[in-house]
C-alpha cells in the first residue's frame, strides 16, 4: 500500500562515512560520479541497496571492479561480500527538463539542487535517509562562460580552469551530514559580502548570492543574518561552525527556502526586499526565514531527525527559534498576536480537518505532504509550552543538554523531551501527549461569583476532540496562564498564575472576592487550545480596554467581534454597539503602540468565523462581516481619518514603529472606503499612487481592486506595467486580485490563469494565483462549484509538472464536511475526478485519497 510507519523504523544495514561527487554540469546531461566508503551496520547479510528515483546506472563499480547489480523499481541492489567497500556508480541527469523542482534543476538560467526529502535519490544512488551521516566531497566543473560560480556545502578548497573554456571548483563539508542537506548551486551570480566574527572570535565570510541587478536587494538579509547569528549565540550559546556561509536565491522554488549545511538555498521571495517591492510583511519575512534556516545549522544540521516522522524534531524547535528571534526585534506582543492568526488560519483547520495528523506522525505515503503547519507550528507551540512549564532557565539548560548530547548524530523527538525532563527533573510523561495525539484540545472554562461569601470558583474541563485514526483521546497537559480583574476598580484580584490543567476538568477557588470578578485566561496563548467562557459582551469589552496581557487584550477584541458575528450570521441580529464602543476605545488609548491597535480593530478573517460554525455559509458570513465594518466605518468615521492623516506624512522607514504606523494607516482606509464615503476611492488611489513604498502601494491597490470603482482598472494597469519585469511583484498582482472580496472574483481569476505571466512552472505564481483563490472563501464557495472546477483544473495540470507543489493546495477543497449538501457534493465530485486522473502523483493520490474520507 506504500504507507511507511513509525513503528517500524530499523538502523541502516549499511553506513556512508565518505562520500565524493564528481558533477560534469550541463543543463541538458549532466554526469554524476559518486564514490561512497561504505560499512555493514551490525551483524546480517542484507544487500547494499541504494537509494534512486528516475536514475539509470551507466557503471557500477566495487572496489575499483564494474559489478553486476539489480533494480528493485529505483533502488540499486548491489551483493558485496564484505563489510567495508569502495563503491562508485555513474548516472546522467537531465536538470533542465526537471519540473518537480527536487534534485538538481535549473532556474532563471543557473543550476541549483533541493534535496529535503528525498531529491538526493533524483541526483545519485545512495542511502536517502536522514541517519546515514557522511563526509562530503564536491567536485564540480562547468562551462565558465555561462555558470562562473560554482558553490557547494562546506568550505571551498581548490578550482581552476579545464579544457574547452570549463572551469572546476572543490568544497569539502567537514561536517557529517544527511544527504537531504546536499546543495550544489552553478550560475551566473554576485554575492552581497560581509564578515562575522563569531563568540570565540572566528571569522566568517558570509555571502548573499543573486542576479546582479538584484544585489541592492539584499542589504536586508545580509544584515538579518548578522543579527540571527549574535543571536543564536546570546541566547542558545551557539556558535557557527565553518569558514563561509552561503545563501543563494532562486525564483522557482517549492519551499521557502533550504537550510543546506553552509550553502542555504531560497525562494527569491524571501530574500529579495527593497521599499519600492517589499512590504513591511515581506521584510519581517525575509528576515523570520533567514533567521529559521541560520538556526538550523544547529537545531537541523548539527542534530538532525533519525526519520521523517521526527521532522517536527528540528521544524518546531526552529520555528520556536525564529518566532523568538523575531519576537526580539520588534514588538513580542504583535509578533504573538501574528503568530496565532497564523496557527489559527492554517493549523487549526487542518488539525479539525480530514488531513489531521499528530506532531509526530505514525505513518505517511509521502514524506513531502507532512511539510505542514501542524508539524511546524503547533510543533513550535509545543517547544514554547516545556518553555513555559520549565521556565528560561530550565528550557535553556534542556537545550544545552540536547545540542551537546546529541551533536553529530540523528535524534528523535523523545530525545529532546527526555532532556528537557533531565535538565529540568520535571516529569513530562503526559505532556508527550501533544507528540501523538492530534487534534485542538478545548477548554471549557467558566466562573462563577458569590457576592455573599466572596468566593469564586473557576470550572476547567477540556476535551480532545476525535480525528481520522485516533477516535478517543486521553487528557493533556495545558499550560493556562490566567489571571482575574476586578470589573469595578479594573485591579488584580489573583495575581497571573500558571494552571497546568491535565485533568478532564479542574476547579480553581479564589477567596475573599468582593467584586465582580473577570476572566483573563490563556494569557499570551499559552496553549494553543481552543478556551469556551461563560464571559459576557461587558467583560470581553472590559478585558479589550483594561487587561494588561496585550495578548489577552487582543483576544478579548476578537472573541467580541467574532461573538457579534456569530450572531449575526446564525439568528440574524446585527448588534454592533459593543464593538463600536471597544474598538473606539482602543483606537483613542494613547498607550497603545499603533500596529498593536491595527490588530486589534482588524475584523476575524471570513474563514475564521467560518470555523466557528457548525455549517459554513460564505456568503451570509461575508455580508455580515461587510455589514459590521459598514457600521464600524460610519460610526467612527472621524476616528479613522484621524489615525489615516496621522500615519500619512511619514516617510517610508522599516521599523517596528513606522510599520505599526502603515497597518494601522490601511486598516483605517478600510474603514473610512467600509464607510461609504465619497471620497473613498480617491484617498486609496492617491496612496496607490504616491507611496514610497510597498506596503502603502498594495494596500491603496487591494482597497480599490476591492471596491467597485473604476480606478480599480488604471491602477491595476499601472502596478502591472511598472512592475512588469519583477517576478516577486507580478506575484502580488496575480494574488491581491484572486483575493478580492468582488463579486466576480471567480471569473476574473479564470481569466487571469489565461494571461501570458501566469505559469504553473513557478510555484510561486501558481500559490499567488491558484492558492490565493482557494482561501478566499466567498470566491472559492460562490458559482455553483465553479470555483471548484477551475482549482481542480489547475491541480491536475500542476500535478504532471510538480506533484509536492499541487498537493500542497488540496486542503481547500478537503473541507467539504464543513459545508452544505450541495458545495459537498461538489467539492466530493472535484476531488474524485482528481483522483480518477491517470498518472496522478502519489503525493496528490494521498491528499486526495484522504480528503475524500
Ligand atoms: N527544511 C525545509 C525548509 C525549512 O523548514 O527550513
Ligand atoms: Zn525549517
Amino acid at each position: 500500500s506504500g504507507v511507511i510507519r513509525r513503528a517500524d523504523y530499523r538502523a541502516p544495514d549499511w553506513l556512508v562515512s565518505d562520500i565524493a561527487l564528481d558533477f560534469d554540469l550541463d543543463p541538458a546531461a549532466t554526469q554524476v560520479r559518486a564514490t561512497l566508503i561504505v560499512t555493514r551496520n551490525g551483524a546480517h547479510d542484507a544487500p547494499l541497496r541504494l537509494d534512486g528515483d528516475g536514475l539509470t546506472p551507466l557503471s557500477v563499480k566495487v572496489d575499483g571492479i564494474d559489478t553486476p547489480y539489480t533494480m528493485e523499481g529505483g533502488t540499486l541492489v548491489i551483493a558485496v561480500p564484505g563489510d567495508a567497500h569502495e563503491i562508485e556508480t555513474r548516472v546522467e541527469i537531465a536538470p533542465a527538463a526537471n519540473t518537480q523542482l527536487m534534485g538538481l534543476y535549473a532556474s532563471g538560467g543557473n543550476l541549483c539542487t533541493q534535496c529535503e526529502a528525498e531529491g538526493f535519490r533524483r541526483i545519485t544512488f545512495f542511502p536517502d535517509r536522514p541517519d546515514v551521516l557522511s563526509k562530503y566531497r564536491v567536485r564540480m566543473t562547468a562551462d565558465k562562460a555561462r555558470f562562473p560560480v560554482l558553490l557547494a556545502n562546506g568550505d571551498p578548497i581548490a578550482s581552476g580552469d579545464a579544457a574547452d573554456g570549463r572551469h572546476w571548483a572543490e568544497w569539502h563539508d567537514p561536517f557529517p551530514k544527511p544527504s537531504y542537506l546536499f546543495a550544489l548551486v552553478a550560475g551566473d551570480l554576485a554575492a552581497n559580502t560581509a564578515t562575522f566574527t563569531t563568540m570565540s572570535g572566528r571569522q566568517v565570510t558570509l555571502g548573499i548570492w543573486v542576479r546582479e541587478k538584484d544585489l541592492p536587494k539584499t542589504d536586508h538579509a545580509l544584515h538579518a543574518l548578522k543579527l540571527s547569528m549574535a543571536w543564536d549565540e546570546q541566547v542558545y550559546g551557539r556558535e557557527y561552525d565553518l569558514d563561509v556561509f552561503n545563501i543563494v536565491a532562486v525564483d522557482d522554488f517549492n519551499f521557502g527556502a533550504m537550510e543546506n549545511k553552509g550553502l542555504n538555498i531560497f525562494n527569491s521571495r524571501y530574500i529579495l526586499a527593497d521599499p519600492d517591492t517589499a512590504t513591511d510583511y515581506d521584510y519581517d519575512a525575509v528576515a523570520a526565514v533567514v533567521a529559521h534556516e541560520y538556526f538550523h545549522n544547529w537545531s537541523g544540521n548539527r542534530v538532525t531527525c533519525r526519520d521523517w516522522f521526527q521532522l517536527s524534531l528540528k521544524e518546531g524547535f526552529t520555528v520556536y527559534r525564529d518566532q523568538g528571534f523575531s519576537a526580539d526585534q520588534g514588538s513580542a506582543a504583535v509578533k504573538r498576536i501574528e503568530d496565532v492568526r497564523g496557527l489559527r488560519a492554517a493549523q487549526f483547520p487542518e488539525d479539525a480537518g480530514p488531513l489531521a495528523h499528530p506532531v509526530r506522525p505514525d505513518e505517511y505515503v509521502e514524506i513531502s505532504n507532512f511539510y505542514t503547519a501542524t508539524i511546524y507550528n503547533k510543533g513550535a507551540e509545543v517547544i514554547r509550552m516545556m518553555a513555559t512549564i520549565l521556565g528560561p532557565q530550565k528550557f535553556r539548560a534542556g537545550t544545552d543538554r540536547y545540542f551537546d548530547r546529541f551533536d553529530g548524530t540523528a535524534a528523535t523527538c523523545e530525545d529532546f523531551v527526555a532532556c528537557m525532563e533531565e535538565a529540568s527533573g520535571v516529569d513530562l510523561t503526559q505532556f508527550r501527549l501533544w507528540y501523538s495525539q492530534a487534534g485542538t484540545p478545548r477548554v471549557t472554562a467558566s466562573l462563577e461569583h458569590e457576592a455573599g461569601s466572596g468566593r469564586a470558583r473557576l470550572d476547567l474541563r477540556q476535551s480532545v476532540p476525535p480525528t481520522p485514526g485516533q477516535p478517543n483521546k486521553a487528557p493533556m497537559v495545558l499550560p493556562l496562564r490566567i489571571k482575574l480583574f476586578g470589573a469595578e476598580t479594573a485591579q488584580p484580584i489573583a495575581e497571573e498564575q500558571l494552571v497546568l490543567l491535565s485533568d478532564g476538568d479542574a476547579q480553581l477557588t479564589f477567596d475573599g472576592v468582593t467584586e465582580r470578578p473577570v476572566l483573563s485566561i490563556n494569557r499570551g496563548f499559552s496553549a494553543p487550545v481552543i478556551v469556551d467562557t461563560n464571559r459576557s459582551v461587558a467583560d470581553l469589552a472590559f478585558l479589550s480596554a483594561h487587561d494588561d496581557d496585550p495578548f489577552a487584550r487582543y483576544e478579548a477584541m476578537q472573541q467580541l467581534m467574532l461573538d457579534t458575528l456569530v450572531a449575526a450570521v446564525t439568528h440574524g441580529r446585527a448588534d454592533h454597539a459593543s464593538v463600536i464602543e471597544a474598538v473606539a476605545n482602543t483606537l483613542a488609548d494613547p498607550a497603545l503602540d499603533r500596529a498593536f491597535v491595527a490588530e486589534a480593530v482588524l475584523l476575524p478573517s471570513d474563514s475564521f468565523i467560518g470555523d466557528q460554525l457548525p455549517v459554513v455559509d460564505p456568503e451570509a458570513i461575508f455580508q455580515k462581516r461587510e455589514a459590521l465594518r459598514r457600521d464600524l466605518g460610519k460610526a467612527l468615521e472621524p476616528q479613522w481619518r484621524e489615525a489615516y492623516e496621522a500615519a500619512r506624512a511619514n516617510r517610508f522607514e522599516y521599523s517596528p514603529a513606522g510599520k505599526g504606523a502603515r497597518r494601522l494607516k490601511s486598516v483605517s482606509l478600510g474603514y473610512v472606503i467600509a464607510s461609504g464615503a465619497a471620497d473613498g476611492a480617491d484617498l486609496a488611489f492617491a496612496q496607490f499612487d504616491a507611496a514610497d513604498n510597498m506596503t502603502d502601494r498594495q494596500g491603496g491597490l487591494t482597497a480599490l481592486v476591492n471596491s467597485e470603482s473604476d480606478k480599480r482598472h488604471a491602477a491595476l494597469d499601472i502596478f502591472y506595467n511598472r512592475y512588469a519585469d519583477n517576478a516577486l511583484v507580478l506575484d502580488k498582482w496575480f494574488q491581491t486580485q484572486a483575493l478580492a472580496t468582488r463579486d466576480d472574483t471567480a471569473a476574473a481569476v479564470e481569466a487571469l490563469a489565461s494571461h501570458p505571466d501566469f505559469t504553473l512552472a513557478n510555484p510561486n505564481r501558481a500559490r499567488a494565483l491558484v492558492g490565493a483563490f482557494a482561501v478566499n472563501q466567498r470566491a472559492f464557495h460562490s458559482g455553483e462549484g465553479r470555483g471548484y472546477r477551475f482549482v481542480a483544473d489547475q491541480l491536475i495540470a500542476l500535478d504532471q509538472l510538480n506533484p509536492q507543489t499541487a498537493a500542497k493546495l488540496v486542503p481547500p477543497l478537503g473541507r467539504w464536511k464543513r459545508f452544505d449538501a450541495a458545495r459537498a457534493a461538489r467539492m466530493r465530485s472535484e476531488l474524485e475526478r482528481i483522483l480518477a486522473t491517470p498518472g496522478l502523483s502519489k503525493d496528490m493520490t494521498e491528499q486526495v485519497s484522504k480528503s475524500l474520507e
